[in-house]
């Protein structure tokens, strides 16, 4: 049987409000072990991780929040999603707040370093969150992980990065609100952004079926990372910085099926969820059934269906 890990990412800090310390709880509420126990796969629960108390950290930028604390949580999700990887096929991060993915990439990308493959990633959010520690207005460290996790400078404040993810192996969908600063490291690294506009072109299969052709021709890994803003806020209000016109139910389930049908995926992380702001659950519950697409839920078995 295949298995899958869960991690548990209670982490705040790195976000403007607080309540996503509650989301792994939430999830488990939901119901996501017994989920994924039902498509067959293995479970293991492996709790939620923890930080020491923490001594504050100077930085140059002085609108940057909790950077002590956040750097502190980024060291140890580093750790426990390289082991993740390495001890199942496809771990599970549930966050937490999306700071979390600094040290959930960088882990991953080390075990794929151990393995020679190459890392990719597929970034499903309303926002790059590419700014580093010197270009963030916010002070919302949940703004920094991809410019971290790819190797930008200016993160000397973070754990130092051993394994980076070149820019030329992500690919992000559903981007609807990105900064000045994050769109000159869109156009200086090349990144692959398919945003609102070129999704409502295209549609979502189009970009997702070529970057999966790039994965796979590659021999390489990748990690999926869903922040709940990448949807639209009428289907997932759980989140602290809704951005009108994300993924519909339907798209965000066609990518999530797409996904599990090309057995590509080897992580994932469920992030920004805030269930203070949630509605009877319903957005947990959103997330459960949409990793349960990826985990190889299906309507009817296309491969075997005769008429
Ligand atoms: C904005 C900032 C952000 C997530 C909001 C928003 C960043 N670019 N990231 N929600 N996940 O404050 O830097
Ligand atoms: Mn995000
Ligand atoms: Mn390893
Ligand atoms: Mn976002």
């Amino acid at each position: 049987m295949p298995k899958t890990v869960l991690v548990g990412a209670p982490v705040q800090t790195g976000a403007a409000q607080p309540g996503c310390l509650m989301g792994p709880a939430s999830l488990r509420t939901a119901g996501l072990a017994d989920v994924l126990s039902g498509l067959g796969w293995t479970v293991e629960d492996r709790g939620d991780v923890a930080i020491a108390d923490t001594v504050p950290v100077p930085c140059a930028n002085p609108a940057v929040r909790n950077l002590a604390d956040t750097a502190a949580w980024i060291e140890v999700l580093t750790t426990a999603a390289h082991a993740a990887a390495r001890d199942s096929d496809l771990p599970v991060f549930m966050g937490g707040d999306h700071s979390i993915s600094a040290g959930t990439v960088a882990g991953v990308a080390r075990h794929a370093s151990e393995t020679g493959q190459a890392q990719f990633v597929l970034w499903l959010d309303a926002h790059p969150d590419l700014h580093t520690l010197d270009t963030t207005q916010s002070g919302n460290l949940h703004g920094t992980p991809v410019a971290y996790f790819s190797g930008q400078p200016g993160f000397d404040a973070y754990p130092p990065l051993t394994h980076p993810v070149p820019a030329g192996n992500l690919c992000m969908m559903g981007i609807r609100s990105v900064d000045s600063a994050e769109h000159r490291v869109i156009a200086a690294e090349c990144i692959a952004v398919h945003d609102m506009r070129a999704i409502d072109e295209t549609g979502v299969l189009a970009p997702l079926r070529t970057f999966l052709d790039k994965v796979r021709s590659a021999g390489g890994r990748l990690h999926v990372s869903l922040d709940v803003d990448f949807l639209d806020p009428g289907i997932a209000p759980a989140v602290g910085t809704t951005v009108p016109g994300g993924a519909t139910f339907r798209e965000a389930h066609l990518i999530m099926e797409t996904l599990g049908d090309s057995g590509l995926v080897n992580s994932l992380d469920l992030v920004e969820l805030n269930p203070f702001l949630d509605e009877r659950g319903r957005t947990a519950k959103l997330l459960c059934d949409l990793t349960a697409s990826l985990f190889g839920r299906r309507v009817l078995d296309r491969m075997t269906r005769s008429f």
